[in-house]
């Protein structure tokens, strides 16, 4: 079984889909073939779109407190909780179908991890951080795409 682009897809599985194995985002929208529901449309079903954001929002409430740039124990909680709950709240967004709410609280969330010193961010540098500010970023593309 070859896997020419590396993306977890064989080539003929590829080919049976009517995807180019040699490309692992074929429509370009920044998910891969893999995992991508609309492989050969940029974007993806809202569907989609809601469970990437509450499995983005499971994933902050598992983040280490010392990655929360808080004095303290109980600071740390409330900005996990504050970021999270946002998550949860673009994906109930795109549930009901306000994508621009989904997309206005995305855009407001990024600036709390833009690194920049104003407003102070809400995350340290960290690999959780700028898989969180991609991964949002991403959302944002695709939600802009619906
Ligand atoms: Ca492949
Ligand atoms: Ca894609
Ligand atoms: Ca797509």
């Amino acid at each position: 079984m070859s896997d020419s682009d590396g993306d977890g897809l064989s080539d003929g599985n590829e080919v049976d889909l009517g995807i180019n194995p040699l490309s692992i985002d074929i429509d370009q929208d920044g998910l891969s073939d893999s995992i991508d529901p609309t492989p050969l449309a940029p974007g993806a079903t809202s569907g989609f779109i809601e469970d990437q954001l509450r499995k983005l929002a499971e994933a902050v409430r598992s983040f280490d407190l010392s990655v929360f740039n808080s004095r303290n124990l109980s600071a740390s909680k409330d900005k996990k909780n504050a970021i999270a709950n946002r998550l949860v709240s673009a994906a109930n967004d795109v549930a009901y179908g306000d994508f621009l709410q989904a997309q206005d609280t995305l855009v407001e969330l990024t600036k709390k991890f833009e690194n920049q010193d104003s407003p102070p961010d809400l995350v340290l540098i960290s690999d959780e951080k700028t898989r969180l500010g991609n991964n949002v970023v991403l959302m944002i593309g695709l939600i802009e795409l619906q």
